[in-house]
């Protein structure tokens, strides 16, 4: 596939007032939150997750792009329609996550590096062939007085490229995501360095393995600080230095940036994307500024559902409430009481 048809993709998954469902949790993940509202994890009870998600009416006017998980690209609805094909119809990109999870990183105690290079050409002609048109590989890094160390920052950079260069090859834009996991009680300071090392050595081992920068999008953290920090930074001070941090870290070629949520509340990932893209609209960004959230989309969507077939619509109804609310955040035009301003 050419450059510009990759490029193009790119730029449609960012495109202005939508944003990325990142709906690719593994069986495991998906399982454990099906049991966390009483449901039973089977392939159709996660079938009927997602397709509840899928179905409902009007999503495609928040959310461009879609990341699937293996198991979801391979499914049809209860009426015998592809998922993948639900999302095609509903000029939705449909997107999968190809990476194979974090493994214990030998020789450091305690990190990770995410595997799944081995086979991937193979994986990647076949998930191109079943309707996808981009991929995702996430690689996560924790904050304490000793991690992430370089060496666990640049065997997942180097995989992130690896991964990056051999989805470009088969035709599917790559979403890069290296996480800064928000665990700890680390401050906001310390969540900036760990970005900016992360961020700085993964764009070395993209442009080292020819990454064509135009047609990747990048998914980072925010900068912030951790979950049991005794001094949270406000909102206003996470979009200053997320923004500081992307401005000095990542190239202006990258088309677009959608961030993970990382385990913040649905109206905490919302506040925080509105403000770093108000501070975008006074001083300006060489990139589109997204979403690619996961949970911040689906918690309260998914208690609401319960399992339950008589929820769907007022799960979906929840659903395409938070999708709206990001939708907003995304052009820095969100209020909490639900008015566009
Ligand atoms: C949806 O969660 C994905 C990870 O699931 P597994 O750990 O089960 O593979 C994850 O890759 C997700 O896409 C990102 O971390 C962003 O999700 P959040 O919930 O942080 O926005």
């Amino acid at each position: 596939m050419s450059t510009e048809k990759l490029a193009a993709t790119a730029k449609a998954i960012v495109t202005a007032g939508k944003g990325v469902l990142a709906a690719d949790e593994s069986n495991g993940t998906m399982s454990q939150r099906l049991e966390s509202i009483g449901v039973v994890p089977t392939p159709d009870t996660r079938r009927d997750w997602r397709q509840l998600i899928f179905t409902a009416d009007g999503f495609g006017e928040y959310i461009s792009s879609v990341i699937m998980f293996d198991e979801t690209i391979r499914q049809s609805s209860d009426d015998g329609r592809r998922l993948v094909d639900i999302l095609s119809n509903a000029d939705i990109i449909p997107g999968i996550k190809v990476d194979r999870g974090t493994h214990p990183l030998a020789g450091a105690q305690g990190e990770a590096v995410t595997e799944g290079l081995d086979g991937l050409r193979g994986r990647l002609a076949e998930y191109f062939d079943m309707g996808a048109r981009f991929t995702k590989w996430r690689a996560v890094m924790s904050i304490n007085d000793k991690t992430p160390s370089d060496y666990c920052i640049a065997v997942n950079a180097h995989a992130l490229a690896r991964y990056a260069a051999l989805a470009q090859e088969a035709g599917l834009v790559p979403i890069v995501e290296p996480e800064i996991l928000m665990t700890g009680s680390h401050s906001i300071g310390d969540c900036y360095t760990a970005t900016e090392r992360t961020l700085a050595r993964t764009f070395d081992e993209l442009s080292a393995q020819g990454v064509d920068l135009s047609a990747m999008i990048l998914k980072p953290n925010m900068v912030i600080s951790g979950h049991e920090a005794p001094d949270r930074a406000t909102t206003a001070e996470v979009a200053e230095r997320t923004l500081t941090c992307l401005k000095q870290n990542v190239p202006s070629d990258v088309p677009g940036i959608a961030f993970l949520s990382g385990g913040q509340g649905d109206e905490e990932a919302t506040l925080n994307l509105d403000a770093i893209n108000r501070m975008v609209k006074d001083e300006g960004a060489p990139w589109e500024i997204t979403y690619s959230y996961g949970r911040a989309l689906i918690a309260t969507a998914l208690k609401t559902w319960g399992g339950s077939a008589a929820n769907v619509e007022k799960a979906q109804n929840m659903l395409l409430e938070r999708c709206r609310a990001s939708s907003e955040a995304r052009s820095g035009a969100y209020s909490s009481s639900g008015t566009i301003i």
